[in-house]
C-alpha cells in the first residue's frame, strides 16, 4: 500500500492535467494548463517524484501566491498548521481548522500532502511545555494517535518526529522534555503513528544531516538502521536541507542520500532553500535527489522570497513579486534532463576502527527529578585521538538504568561499564562526543572514569 501511494498521486495529478486540457479544448475558453515539462509538478511527476512547497493557510487568499502554488506544484507541507501548538492548543482540545484548509486546497487540486509534523520539542502548546515524565510520554502518544487518525487516508507521509538530535560532533540526542522521558520515545512515536494510519509513509526528518561526514547525519543514520533491524515502523527520512554559508550544500550529499536509501528507507528533500538561490546549487539538489531512486521528491521551504522564513537570504525559486529566478530554470532542466535511476549498491554499514593508543577523560551532567535522573555523560579525547573507548560509572545502591543511547552498557545496577557505539568510537585529540541514560532511583555524586583503546 504505501510503496504505491506516490505513484497513485503522480498519476492523479496527470491526469487532472489532461482532464483540464481536455475541457479547455472543448470549451474553447479556459487556458489549457500548462503541459506536463513546463512546470515543477509536472515534470517530477514525469519521473516519478513529486515537486512541493510549505504552504501557509492564511496566504491562500492571496491569488498571486496561490497562482504559482496551483500551477507549479504538486505536493504541498503546511508550514506551521499541523504542529503540536496548532493542533493541540489545549491539552485534549484539537482544531483542525487552518490545516483542514491546507488539505483540501492541496487535494481537490490532485496535489499530495506531507504531515508536519506530530512530536518535536519546538512549538509545543504551553500545557506540553510543562510536562514531563510519563504524563508527557502519554500525551504526546495521544497527540500522534489524534492527528494522525483525523488526516488518515489524506496524508502520503508524515514528519512523525522531527530534530530529535543535538548539532555538533556529539552524535547525541537533543535534550529536551521529549527525550528526558526516555530514549524510546522515539520508536514509541512512529509505532503510534503507525497504528493510527497504517498507510502514511512514517519519516524522521531533521536538518544539518545532509553532510554525509558528519555526526549527526551518522547518527541519524545509526538510529534508522536500529530501527530497521528492530522492526520499528520507520519509512523514510526527511532531509530538511536548509543551505546557508554556515551549513553549505555538501559535495557527498548524494551519498548521504543513497546511503540512507540502502537502508531500505525512502528519502525526501523537505524543506530545501538556498541562501542566495544559486541556479547551480539547487540543480545538483535535483540531480542528487533524481538519482537515488528512493528519493521521492523535493519540497521547497515556501514559495516567493517574500514567504521564506529567511526572506533576506532570497533562498527560494521566485522572486518576491512572483517571477522566475534562474534556480526555477536550472530546476526545471535538471527535472526534465533527469534519467530514470537504478538503485544504487548497498552501503555497508560503517565499522569500527581498530582501537589505537591515547588517553580520554569523562564528566557527567545529571538531571534529577523525585524518583529518576537522566544522566549526560561527555566524553573527551586527551592530546591524541582515540578510536574507541569505555566509561565506568558506579550508581548508588536503589539506582537502575532504564535506558540509555549512544554507548552500549553492560550493568544496570551498581558498577556499570559503557562503550562505545559503531558511530562514536574515533573521537579526535581534545575532541568529545556524548552518552547518556536514564535510570530510576538517585543519581548521587557520580564520578565516571574513562579508558580509551
Ligand atoms: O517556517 C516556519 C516558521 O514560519 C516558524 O515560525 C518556525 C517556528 O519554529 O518554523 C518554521 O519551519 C521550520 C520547520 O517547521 C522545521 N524545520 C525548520 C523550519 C525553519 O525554521
Amino acid at each position: 500500500m504505501r510503496n504505491a501511494t506516490w505513484k497513485a498521486a503522480s498519476r492523479a495529478a496527470l491526469a487532472l492535467t489532461g482532464a483540464g486540457a481536455l475541457a479547455a479544448g472543448m470549451a474553447m475558453v479556459l487556458v489549457a494548463p500548462a503541459a506536463a515539462g513546463t512546470t515543477l509538478g509536472a515534470s517530477a511527476a514525469e519521473k516519478g517524484r513529486y515537486f512541493g512547497a510549505a504552504v501557509a493557510a492564511y496566504k491562500l487568499s492571496d491569488s498571486a501566491y496561490t497562482t504559482i502554488l496551483n500551477r507549479e506544484f504538486n505536493s504541498v507541507t503546511p508550514e506551521n498548521e499541523m504542529k503540536i501548538d496548532a493542533t493541540e492548543p489545549q491539552q485534549g482540545q484539537f482544531s483542525y481548522g487552518q490545516a483542514d484548509q491546507i488539505v483540501n486546497h492541496a487535494r481537490s487540486r490532485g496535489m499530495s500532502v506531507r504531515g508536519h509534523t506530530l512530536a518535536w520539542h519546538s512549538q509545543q502548546p504551553g500545557w506540553m511545555q510543562n510536562m514531563s515524565g510519563s504524563a508527557l510520554r502519554q500525551a504526546m502518544l495521544n497527540h500522534v494517535t489524534q492527528v494522525a487518525t483525523h488526516f488518515r487516508g489524506q496524508v502520503v507521509a508524515w514528519d512523525v518526529v522531527n530534530e530529535a538530535f543535538a548539532d555538533g560532533s556529539s552524535g547525541a540526542r537533543r535534550d529536551s522534555n521529549l527525550q528526558r522521558t526516555g530514549n524510546d520515545w522515539i520508536e514509541a512515536a512512529f509505532r503510534a503513528a503507525r497504528a493510527a494510519d497504517s498507510g502514511a509513509k512514517l519519516c524522521y526528518n531533521d536538518y544539518n544531516t545532509d553532510n554525509w561526514s558528519h555526526a549527526k547525519t551518522q547518527a541519524v543514520y545509526a538510529m534508522v538502521r536500529d530501527f530497521k533491524q528492530r522492526g520499528v515502523p520507520i519509512d523514510c527520512v526527511g532531509f530538511q536541507s536548509h543551505f546557508n554559508s554556515g551549513s553549505p550544500y555538501p559535495s557527498n550529499y548524494r551519498t548521504t542520500l543513497s546511503s540512507f536509501a540502502a537502508l531500505g528507507v525512502d528519502v525526501q528533500i523537505t524543506e530545501l532553500d538556498i541562501e542566495g538561490a544559486s541556479a547551480a546549487t539547487y540543480r545538483s539538489v535535483v540531480e542528487d535527489c533524481l538519482a537515488v531512486a528512493r528519493c521521492n521528491g523535493v519540497t521547497v521551504w515556501g514559495i516567493r522570497d517574500s514567504d521564506s522564513w529567511r526572506a533576506s537570504q532570497t533562498p527560494l525559486l521566485f522572486t518576491s513579486g512572483g517571477a522566475k529566478k534562474p534556480a526555477y530554470d536550472a530546476v526545471l532542466a535538471a527535472l526534465n534532463n533527469g534519467t530514470t535511476p537504478t538503485d544504487p549498491p548497498t552501503t555497508p554499514p560503517p565499522t569500527t576502527p581498530p582501537p589505537g593508543p591515547g588517553g580520554c577523560t569523562a564528566a557527567v551532567a545529571v538531571n534529577q527529578w523525585t524518583g529518576g535522573f537522566v544522566a549526560t555523560v561527555k566524553v573527551t579525547a586527551g592530546s591524541s585521538a582515540i578510536t574507541s573507548w569505555t566509561v565506568t560509572l558506579t550508581l548508588p545502591l536503589g539506582s537502575t538504568v532504564t535506558n540509555a543511547w549512544n554507548a552500549n552498557r553492560s550493568g544496570d545496577t551498581g558498577t556499570t561499564n559503557w562503550t562505545n557505539v559503531a558511530y562514536n568510537g574515533r573521537v579526535g585529540a581534545g575532541q568529545s562526543t556524548e552518552f547518556g541514560f536514564q535510570a530510576n532511583g538517585t543519581a548521587g555524586g557520580l564520578t565516571p572514569t574513562c579508558a580509551a583503546g
